[in-house]
């Protein structure tokens, strides 16, 4: 892993592109900021345009923002779709999301490549659509798998063309200000293909190559809203108050001990807090938080969920407060289609990789979509499991190995 590896030439264009495409967004620590539909991801946008249209690949914006590199092989004939997301959080790492993409378009270059030599190299059954989904984080626009879950019907164009930031602009004014809300509807797809960094230490650990998703934990995720009343931090009587945050607080807490009611198999966190006024001196009105669990085991999740709700009545007793719950985004324990997991497990094993089978803590439009056709998802290895992370980091070796796995599995799913 230390030795710095001899590429290929087209190996070593993919790296470098990746080099280029982290520039969009960068951060002084090495990271990115990248979130949904601002100008770093309007920016990189337009750069992934120029790079599909350079190959020959028709580019087009969907109306719910997912930007689509469509080569038709076989006129007529469905999609095999293959991508991830581009957008980030605050202060995220290179990798996440926009290796999947940058790997999918290499992967799609690569295959036409292959299939422009004739008769020899076959026709594909299907042809290939490179896919960069609109905003798979939902940190600046919530839910999360947004750009997927209007593709798959599982949300509402309107819900999430009217969704707001936290200064009120929405989805429709913040992608017409990027440029990147179209008039497509997406293409008609034959099956789904999604590498990503596993964002997990157990591939490293365990010294494999490739990761075969064969299922996602579920998700539970909560919008809390603590309703107080604002007052003078040194004047209001402590027994007359009715701090928002103290509820907040707690509720952070609650989460935290319910996680360790169910070691090792449940995860909970509070990922934001937003404070009113949010001022030194000023007892807060109102916090906004937003709480998520997740379980590979829907029994614990429920079970989480209903203790979390019988803590409620006492915290709001304990803080003179009332919470509101409004559910905000979930999603079940989902299998990939064993099929797909065996498919990719032969690839890894044809191409030298070594390969195990691996579940998906964390949320990826594949969960989306494979609801809809029969997918494949792929991870490779983070240093050190770092991830939302400005450090994280996956070896040029390892994305590579992701690339050459990733196009063959595209390649055999393009010939049915
Ligand atoms: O895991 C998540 O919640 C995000 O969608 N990736
Ligand atoms: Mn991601
Ligand atoms: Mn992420
Ligand atoms: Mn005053």
């Amino acid at each position: 892993m230390t030795s710095t590896p001899t590429f290929t030439a087209p190996d070593a264009a993919f790296v470098e592109d990746f080099r280029v495409m982290s520039q969009f967004g960068a951060t002084e620590n090495g990271g990115v900021d990248r979130q949904a539909a601002t100008a770093a991801d309007g920016e990189q946008r337009r750069w992934l345009t120029g790079l599909l249209e350079a190959r020959g690949f028709t580019v087009k914006f969907d109306r719910a923002g997912n930007q689509w590199g469509l080569f038709e092989a076989v006129s007529g004939a469905p999609f095999v779709v293959v991508g991830s997301h581009m957008d980030s959080q605050p202060t995220a790492g290179r990798y996440d999301g926009a290796f999947g993409v940058l790997a999918a378009a290499h992967a799609a270059f690569r295959l036409v490549e292959k299939w422009a030599g004739g008769a020899a190299s076959g026709k594909p059954k299907f042809n290939i659509a490179v896919v960069n989904w609109f905003n798979e984080e939902g940190s600046r626009f919530k839910p999360s798998m947004m750009g997927s879950s209007v593709y798959t019907g599982k949300l509402a164009l309107e819900t999430a063309l009217n969704t707001t930031d936290t200064q009120g602009i929405t989805v429709r004014e913040a992608l017409d200000g990027i440029g990147c809300r179209g008039d497509y509807d997406g293409p008609a797809a034959s099956y789904c293909a999604e590498i990503h960094i596993e964002q997990g230490p157990s591939m490293e650990h365990d010294g494999i190559t490739i990761g075969l998703v064969q299922s996602s934990w579920a998700a539970n995720k909560y919008e809390f809203v603590v309703h107080g009343e604002q007052a003078h931090t040194g004047s209001t009587v402590i027994a007359d108050r009715k701090d928002a945050l103290l509820g907040a607080a707690m509720l952070v807490v609650a989460a935290r001990e319910l996680a360790d009611r169910f070691p090792g198999v449940l995860h909970t966190s509070v990922g934001e807090l937003t404070v009113y006024p949010n001022s030194p001196v000023v007892v807060p009105s109102r916090v906004n938080l937003l709480l998520d669990l997740r379980s590979a085991d829907e029994s614990v999740l429920a079970e989480a969920d209903a203790l979390l709700h019988q803590r409620i009545p006492a915290i709001e007793r304990a803080a003179n407060i009332s919470v509101e719950r409004n559910h905000s985004h979930s999603w079940p324990v989902t299998p990939y289609q064993t099929e797909g997991v065996e498919l990719a497990a032969k690839v890894a094993a044809d191409l030298g990789l070594s390969s195990k089978q691996v579940m998906t803590l964390a949320g990826h439009d594949s969960i989306n979509m494979k609801d809809l056709v029969p997918t494949v998802m792929l991870f490779v290895p983070s240093v050190d499991g770092i991830s939302h992370n400005e450090h994280e980091y996956t070896t040029d070796a390892d994305i590579v190995a992701g690339l050459a796995m990733l196009t063959e599995v595209v390649n055999r799913l393009c010939n049915g």
